[in-house]
Order: structure tokens, then sequence, then C-alpha cells
């Protein structure tokens, strides 16, 4: 085979196994992690969460602009989505799409998981996917709730 119609082949067949999302590709080195509260923190809700973003940008939901994404926050999620798709939008997967890199949550008292993903313009994760290490936090109870 040539090599130009090998190339047109290898285009085929990326289209056919990728027919609707195609991943933006991640920048080396590229890391989102959770500048705050610390892995293991005792807080009170509401709690504010930081977003720290190395090596990439911030860019709303909708902007198609190389080596960025927005921040989505993964809350008691266990069984991370498939990565090979747009995250899926509820309670438990909140996304920033307006490029914010903090929020405030008003979560029960006892134990509580949270984990950044950084999803492209379509809420895609990269390639390779920029997640956070996961942390686990522990909200005290408030006065309300003696
Ligand atoms: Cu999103």
């Amino acid at each position: 085979m040539s090599k130009i119609s090998s190339a047109i082949a290898g285009a085929a067949l990326l289209a056919f196994t990728n027919p609707l999302f195609a991943a933006s590709a991640a920048e080396d080195g590229a890391k989102v992690y959770i500048i705050a509260p610390a892995e293991g923190a005792t807080v009170s809700s509401p709690v504010t969460v930081l977003f720290g973003l190395r090596g990439m940008g911030v860019a709303p939901a909708g902007v198609d602009q190389v080596n960025t994404g927005h921040h989505h926050l993964l809350i008691n999620v266990d069984t991370l989505p498939p990565l090979e798709q747009p995250l899926p939008k509820d309670a438990q997967h909140r996304h920033f799409g307006g490029g914010q890199t903090e929020t405030s949550l008003d979560l029960p008292p006892g134990k509580h998981s949270l984990q950044l993903i950084l999803g492209d313009h379509q809420h895609m994760p990269h390639n390779p996917p920029v997640m956070s290490e996961k942390i686990t936090i522990t909200v005290a109870p408030g006065e309300g709730d003696k």
C-alpha cells in the first residue's frame, strides 16, 4: 500500500472508531489538584474547595482552545465515569463550565471524597486524562446538627 492510501485508511479507521467525540490532547506534565481542603482535613460545612491547575489553562465550556479545559468536581464518586466520553452532569459530577476555580459545597457531617478532573470544551476528559488525587475530608457536625 502506498503511503498516501495507508494514511487515508488510517484516517478512515480513526473516524470509524471514534464517530462522535475525539479527546483533546493534554499538555505534557499538566496537573490538576485540590488546593484546599487538605487531604484528611476536618472542616465545617459549607466547604470551600479551591481548584489548582498547572501546565494548562482554564477556559469556559464550549471554548475550543488548545491546552485548556474546565474543572469537574467528583463528590463521593467511587467508580470513575467512562473517560472516553463526556463527563456525566449530576450532583456527584459537578461541572464548572464558567471557568470557575473554586466552589462552596454544602455537605452533611461525615466523611466525603473529592476529586477533580479536567474536561475539554465538550466536557470530555483529555488524552491522557488530567485528574487529581482523590482526597477524603471529614465534615464536622455544625451547630444545627447537635
Ligand atoms: Cu463540563
